[in-house]
């Protein structure tokens, strides 16, 4: 049987993307007509991400799954007109690219390696910084990405706690959840990662009281969502140097529009929403092998609980 695939994304996945899928669901021992154009009755799974214009998954009567591009599934997993299974990205190379960047910028902030970079004066300033072992890092979100930044930051010595929702036992990784593990992750954290998905419980998770909870100076990386920082009180912070740097990967409105106060900060680090990509070769054999489980009657992997919200 030839199982249609409707590819419902941007122009750009589909041209990152075709090719490597039709090759990944061929591999997977798949018969599968994979289109950007279906009548929505014959379609037997999608493909998805929220660029695509497709809101409406009602018609999608004979659809098996729906099988986000991305990691985070905000845009979609409210969408009452989904019925059919939602499944997020779980890539390794997604993780790969994550750590990369988690590992990268937080080692900016823990060397000062800025104000050797940028030193227009000459400064001679001898001052060392301490060994990773002495600077406490938060990871807020300890799921795929976030176990993989906390392993790797583990790994350089950086003593991390991480954070979730419910508890977790890691071997090297002291974790907490709740309301009090995160007033006491944050309380010694001099560097913070926020790995966690956007829900109405993680909204402003980081807020002008649990920024006051860290210590004067800390550093914030926020690689998961715009909407977990209350933009106000991280700006108020960053002015009286309760904060010291924040540098941001995502933001409530992307684009960040131009007039935003974090382009102009000088404690603000803007990315534009790289910090890790979905990679097209590794992210198809994930969705392929999906699509193979659902054909065989096997679970589906990385099914969102739509309850939860991620
Ligand atoms: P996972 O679902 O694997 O992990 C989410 C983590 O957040 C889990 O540990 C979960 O806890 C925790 N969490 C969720 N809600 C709460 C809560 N209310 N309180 C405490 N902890 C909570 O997601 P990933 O690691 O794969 O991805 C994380 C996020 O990263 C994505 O949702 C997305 O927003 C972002 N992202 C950003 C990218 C970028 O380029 N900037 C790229 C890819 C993803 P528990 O383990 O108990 O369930
Ligand atoms: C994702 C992202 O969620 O790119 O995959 O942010």
């Amino acid at each position: 049987m030839t199982l249609t695939v409707l590819f419902a994304a941007s122009d750009a996945n589909w041209q990152a993307y075709a090719e490597p899928l039709r090759t990944a669901l061929a591999a997977a021992g798949l018969t599968a007509h994979l289109t950007r154009n279906a009548t929505p009755e014959t379609v037997d799974y999608i493909v998805y991400a929220p660029t695509s214009p497709l809101q409406d998954f009602a018609p999608y009567t004979r659809c098996k799954a729906v099988l986000s591009l991305w990691a985070g599934v905000e845009r979609i997993v409210g969408n009452p007109t989904l019925t059919q299974p939602l499944c997020r990205m779980v890539d390794p190379a997604l993780a790969e690219g994550m750590v990369e960047w988690v590992v990268g910028h937080a080692l900016r902030h823990h060397l000062g390696m800025d104000r050797h970079i940028v030193n227009p004066a000459r400064i001679w300033d001898p001052t060392c910084p301490p060994l990773a072992r002495e600077r406490p890092v938060a990871m807020l979100g300890m799921g795929e990405l976030g176990t993989a930044c906390a392993r790797a930051l583990t790994a350089l010595n950086f003593p991390v706690t991480g954070w979730s929702r419910t508890p977790k036992s890691i071997p090297g990784i002291p974790c907490l959840h709740g309301a009090e593990g995160l007033t006491q992750a944050l309380s010694s954290a001099q560097i913070v990662v926020t790995l966690l998905p956007k829900t109405p419980d993680t909204e402003n998770i980081l807020n002008a009281r649990t920024l006051s909870l860290l210590p004067k100076g800390a550093a914030i990386l926020n690689p998961g969502r715009g909407a977990l920082i209350d933009d106000e009180a991280l700006l108020s912070a960053l002015d009286t140097g309760q904060i010291g740097h924040a540098t941001l990967d995502v933001f409530r409105v992307e684009p960040l529009p131009q007039d935003h106060p974090y382009w102009a900060h000088p404690r603000v680090t803007v990315t534009p929403h790289i910090a890790a990509d979905t990679r097209a070769p590794s992210a198809s054999r994930v969705i392929a092998e999906n699509i193979r489980r659902s054909e065989a009657g096997e679970p589906l992997l990385h099914k969102v609980d739509r309850q939860r919200g991620y």
